[in-house]
C-alpha cells in the first residue's frame, strides 16, 4: 500500500452529494442523534485508515464551543494536487463527490468502518459549513464548503513540515432533528477504537464542558480484557494474545479465563463490533475447541469418556476477537454479522497454529485452562444427568410405596409423620409402638449413600434414597413440590451413637441438597431418644444427656437404683420407645432450622471428606451436643 502513489489521478467514482442531502438517512442511517454522531465517525474513519495504512499515530477529536466537531489526524493530509482528468484539486472531488476516494476502489481496503463507508464528503453534504486544513507538500492548505458546496478555493495559508488533516464540520440544522453533540457517546466509541487500534493514540476533548480523554492501549486489545477482566478473578495473569497478518488479514485475538461461569466474546471487524458474530466468530469457536481438545489428548489429561462441548471451552473466558478484511460483507438484522464464507477458514486456520504454539509454549497456563474446561464439562455432565433421572418419573416418583414403609391412614400431610429409623429392628419396635393413624414408619437399613461424595446417578440408583423419596411423595431438586408432600414432619429416629450421628447426617445432607424447602418449612427433626433408664423399684426414668443423669441420681439416688444406658433403639421394647421418643405428648424433638443446616453445610463437606480422624472426632462431639427443643 505504502508504494502505491496515491496521486489525485486515483480518485474515479463521482456522483454529486444532492441525493445525499435528499435521503440522509440512507448514507447516514437517520437524521436523529445516532445520524448525527455518524457524521463524527465518519470523519474519525478517514483517520483510522490513515492509522492502519501506517501514516498517523495520534488523532485529536473536540467538540468547540459553539457546536462544530474537529478531528485532526497526522496522517498523509487529504490530496491536494490537480487532478489531471477533472482539472480541479483532489480534495475538492474527496469533499464533494460521492464515493470519490483512492480507498474505493480494489488497490486498497478501507478497513475501519463507517456505516456506509461512503466518506468524508457525505459530512460535507450534511454539515453548514465544513472548513479544512491540510498539511502537505510542505504546505498549510486552507478550504471552507457549506452544505456540501465549495465556499472558498484552496489556498495555502502557511508553511509546515509535518503532514496532516484538519477538518472541522458544523452539522446543517435543516437536516437534523437535534444538532449538540454528546460526549458520553462520543467517549465510549473513541476509547474502544484506542483499544482497537494498538499504539494509536486518541484525544478527545469537550471544550463546551472541559471534559478531556487521552486513550493510548500499546497492549491493544490484550488491554481491553484487563479491563473487562478486572471485576473477575482471573486463572492466568496475562491474557493470551494471538495475532497473525496474511493476505491483506489481520487477525487479533486475545483471551482470557477467570473463575466465574460466563462467556463473554467480543468481535469485531474492521473496528466494527460484530454483535450478531458470523464467519470469524464461528472459525473462533472451532480452532479453540480442535486445538485444546488435540492438547487434552496428546497430554492425556482426560479419560476418554468425559466429552467436552464448545460451550464447556469457553465457560469463564473473555474473549477479543479482532478482524481487519478487505472487503467485509455485513449481515443480518443490525448489519452486524460478518458474511464472508471464507473468513472461518481463514480465521480457524490461523488462530489453531497461533495457540497450539502458545499451549506448547505455555503448559502450566494449558494446563489451568484445561482444568477449567474439564470441571465445566463435568458439572453440565452431572447436573444434565440429574435433569434426565428427575425427568424419568419412575426412577423417583414411582407411585407404588416402598414395601418396608410402614404408612399411616390418615391422609391430611399436615398431621402425619414419617419416622426414619435406623436399622430393622428398631424399625420393627417402632411400627409396634407408633399410632397407626398418624405415624408411618420407614426403617433404613445400614448406612444410606454418603451424597456428597456419590454422583446423583448412583444415589438415585441407592435403594434407600429411593424408598425414601418415594415414601415423602414430593420429589427433588427442581421437581420438588411441598404441595405433594405425604408426611408434614420428617422424622430422623437414629441411634445416639456416632453412626447414629452419622446416619442423620447422612440424610440432612440428603434433604440439604435435594429438599431444602423442606428444611426451610421446618419440617424436617431429629428425635431423641433416651441415652440412660434410671430405675429405682417401680419408678422408672428416662434420661437424654450425662448433665440429667446425674441431677436425676442425686434427686433418686441410694440403694437399689439401676443404671442402663441405651446403646441402641433396638434394645428398648416398643412401649419404651413410644414413650421416650415417639409419643408426642412426652417427647423431645429438635426441629432441623436453615441456620443449621448452612453451619452443617461446611460442616458436611469436612465430614465427607477423606480424612477419617477428624470426622469421628466431630461426630462423637456433635453425637452428645444436641440442643433440645420442645415440640
Ligand atoms: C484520499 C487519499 C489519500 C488520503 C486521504 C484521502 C485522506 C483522507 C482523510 C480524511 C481525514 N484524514 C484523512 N487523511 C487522508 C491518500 C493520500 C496519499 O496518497 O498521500
Amino acid at each position: 500500500m505504502a508504494e502505491k502513489d496515491y496521486g489525485a489521478d486515483q480518485i474515479k467514482v463521482l456522483e454529486g452529494l444532492s441525493a445525499v442531502r435528499k435521503r440522509p438517512a440512507m448514507y447516514i442511517g437517520g437524521t436523529g442523534k445516532r445520524g448525527l454522531h455518524h457524521l463524527v465517525w465518519e470523519v474519525l474513519d478517514n483517520s483510522i485508515d490513515e492509522a492502519l495504512a501506517g501514516f498517523c499515530t495520534k488523532i485529536s477529536i473536540s467538540v468547540n464551543t459553539d457546536g462544530s466537531v474537529t478531528v485532526i489526524d497526522n496522517g498523509r493530509g487529504i490530496p491536494v494536487g490537480m487532478h489531471t482528468k477533472y482539472k480541479v484539486p483532489a480534495i475538492e472531488i474527496v469533499m464533494t463527490k460521492l464515493h470519490a476516494g483512492g480507498k474505493f476502489d480494489n488497490s486498497t481496503y478501507k478497513v475501519s468502518g463507517g456505516l456506509h463507508g461512503v466518506g468524508v464528503s457525505v459530512v460535507n453534504a450534511l454539515s453548514e459549513w465544513v472548513e479544512l486544513e491540510i498539511k502537505r507538500d510542505g504546505k498549510i492548505h486552507h478550504q471552507k464548503y457549506s452544505r456540501g458546496d465549495k465556499a472558498t478555493e484552496l489556498k495555502v495559508i502557511g508553511d509546515t513540515d509535518t503532514t496532516g488533516t484538519k477538518v472541522t464540520f458544523f452539522p446543517d440544522a435543516e437536516i437534523f432533528d437535534e444538532i449538540i453533540f454528546d460526549s458520553d457517546t462520543l467517549i465510549p466509541r473513541i476509547k474502544e477504537l484506542a483499544y482497537l487500534n494498538k499504539g494509536l493514540a486518541l484525544d478527545f476533548e469537550d471544550k463546551r464542558s472541559g471534559i478531556k480523554k487521552e486513550y493510548c492501549f500499546e497492549g491493544g486489545i490484550e488491554s481491553l480484557i484487563c479491563d473487562l477482566n478486572k471485576t473477575r478473578t482471573s486463572l492466568h495473569e496475562k491474557p493470551i494474545y494471538l495475532e497473525s497478518k496474511d493476505n491483506n488479514i489481520e487477525m487479533e485475538i486475545a483471551m482470557q479465563y477467570t473463575t466465574g461461569y460466563t462467556e463473554t466474546l467480543i468481535s469485531f471487524v474492521n473496528n466494527i463490533n460484530t454483535i450478531e458474530g458470523g464467519t470469524h466468530v464461528s472459525g473462533f469457536k472451532a480452532a479453540l475447541t480442535k486445538v485444546t481438545n488435540t492438547y487434552i489428548k496428546k497430554n492425556k489429561l482426560l479419560k476418554d469418556s468425559v466429552d467436552i462441548t464448545g460451550q464447556d471451552m469457553r465457560e469463564g473466558l473473555t474473549a477479543v476477537a479482532s478482524l481487519k478484511i478487505p472487503q467485509p460483507q455485513f449481515e443480518g438484522q443490525t448489519k452486524t454479522k460478518l458474511g464472508n464464507a471464507d473468513i472461518k477458514g481463514i480465521v480457524e486456520s490461523a488462530m489453531s497454529l497461533k495457540l497450539s504454539e502458545f499451549y506448547e509454549e505455555n503448559p502450566t497456563v494449558a494446563k489451568t485452562i484445561v482444568g477449567k474446561i474439564t470441571s465445566a464439562a463435568t458439572a453440565r455432565i452431572a447436573a444434565q444427568k440429574a435433569r434426565e433421572l428427575v425427568r424419568r418419573k419412575s426412577a423417583l416418583e414411582s407411585t407404588t410405596l416402598p414395601g418396608k414403609l410402614a404408612d399411616c391412614s390418615e391422609k391430611d400431610a399436615s398431621k402425619c409423620e414419617l419416622f426414619i429409623v435406623e436399622g430393622d429392628s428398631a424399625g420393627g419396635s417402632a411400627k409396634q409402638g407408633r399410632v397407626r393413624d398418624t405415624q408411618a414408619i420407614l426403617p433404613l437399613r445400614g448406612k444410606i449413600l454418603n451424597v456428597e461424595k456419590a454422583a446423583i446417578t448412583k444415589m438415585i440408583q441407592n435403594e434407600e434414597i429411593r424408598a425414601l423419596v418415594t415414601a415423602i411423595g414430593t420429589g427433588i431438586s427442581e421437581q420438588f413440590t411441598m404441595e405433594k408432600a405425604r408426611y408434614h414432619k420428617i422424622i430422623i429416629m437414629t441411634d445416639a451413637d456416632v453412626d447414629g450421628a452419622h446416619i442423620s447426617t447422612l440424610l440432612l445432607t440428603f434433604f440439604f441438597r435435594y429438599m431444602l424447602e423442606l428444611i426451610e418449612g421446618g419440617h424436617v427433626y431429629l428425635a431423641q431418644p433416651p441415652l440412660y433408664k434410671i430405675q429405682k423399684g417401680k419408678a422408672v426414668h428416662y434420661v437424654y444427656s450425662d448433665e440429667e443423669k446425674h441431677a436425676k441420681l442425686e434427686e433418686v439416688g441410694g440403694q437399689g437404683v439401676t443404671i442402663q444406658r441405651y446403646k441402641g433403639l433396638g434394645e428398648m421394647d416398643p412401649k419404651q420407645l413410644w414413650d421416650t421418643t415417639m409419643a408426642p405428648e412426652s417427647r423431645t424433638l429438635k426441629q432441623i432450622t436453615i441456620e443449621d443446616v448452612i453451619e452443617a453445610d461446611q460442616t458436611f463437606s469436612t465430614l465427607m471428606g477423606d480424612a477419617v480422624e477428624p470426622r469421628r472426632k466431630f461426630i462423637e462431639e456433635n453425637a452428645k451436643n444436641v440442643v433440645n427443643l420442645d415440640v
